[in-house]
């Protein structure tokens, strides 16, 4: 890592998974169970918002239930201990990062603890279950939706992410199958740009070609390896 000072790290469901939750297309995974038709689009929550919403409150306790694993507290150690550039670029709209204590964190695809009013524009905290669901705090409009980018939505903070690759010495990957863009599309942005790329994934993902190396193997075990 002698010539690297700068890193971008893309993180994916597969981080979380040995932590208990779900990812989505593995064998059982959540696209198995649900259609995503039907409660990851806008047209899904404005055809049927309480079934959308039900998706998300049992998400949302799933979830708040789960702990970080080794591998969130070696990317949260390596945030603490990195005195170069570095960012945490998770799809993840868990909160795992951050409850390993990594403070360096974008969450591209939203967060599952927040509710977000179309009306004005304000996040807040999530509180409410389905019979008790609160109204903005900031406007009062009563339907809040969950903070989650949906297919067909921009992705958050995206010229953030591309500041952060422009300057990239090493982009890693983690796991995350390859198969939602633009997400999907980084490791060959990052190459161009110059960045050393690394993926560190249970199994062969839909990109692993465009990798200058691929290390297959659980998270939880590859991720410290790495780090340390
Ligand atoms: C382990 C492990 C262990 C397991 N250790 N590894 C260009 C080309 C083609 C299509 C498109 C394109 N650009 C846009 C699109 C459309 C679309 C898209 O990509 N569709 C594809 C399906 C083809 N993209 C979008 O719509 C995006 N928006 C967009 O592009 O905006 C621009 C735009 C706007 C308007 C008009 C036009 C353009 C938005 C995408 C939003 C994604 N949202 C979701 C759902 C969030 C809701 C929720 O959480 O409920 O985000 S989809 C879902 O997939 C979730 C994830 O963040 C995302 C990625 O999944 P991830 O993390 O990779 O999980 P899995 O399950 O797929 O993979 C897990 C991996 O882990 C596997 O590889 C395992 O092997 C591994 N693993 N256990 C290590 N223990």
């Amino acid at each position: 890592m002698a010539d690297i000072r700068n890193i971008v790290i893309l993180t994916g469901a597969g981080i979380s998974a040995e932590s208990g939750i779900d990812t989505f297309r593995d064998a059982g995974g959540l696209w198995e169970q649900h259609r995503v038709e039907d409660v990851a689009t806008p047209e899904a929550f404005a055809r049927d918002p309480d079934l959308v919403l039900r998706f998300y409150d049992m998400r949302r306790d799933a979830i708040q239930t789960k702990t970080p694993n080794p591998a969130h507290r070696a990317l949260a150690r390596l945030d603490r201990e990195w005195e170069g550039g570095l960012l945490i670029v998770t799809q993840n709209v868990d909160d795992l990062h951050e409850r390993a204590g990594a403070e360096r964190v974008l969450h591209m695809h939203g967060e599952h603890l927040n509710a977000w009013c179309t009306a004005c524009d304000t996040r807040s905290r999530w509180t409410g279950p389905l019979i008790d669901r609160p109204d903005c705090p900031a406007c009062g409009e009563p339907r809040l939706r969950p903070d989650i980018v949906w297919f067909g939505e921009m992705p958050y903070r995206m010229e953030d992410i591309y500041a952060a690759m422009r300057g990239a010495h090493l982009f890693v990957s983690i796991g995350t199958s390859g198969a939602v863009y633009p997400a999907a599309g980084f490791v060959r942005d990052a190459r161009s740009l110059g960045a050393k790329t690394l993926e560190l994934n249970l199994e062969r993902s839909q990109g692993s070609g465009w990798f200058d190396e691929t290390r297959l193997g659980p998270a939880s075990e590859l991720v410290p390896s790495w780090v340390d």
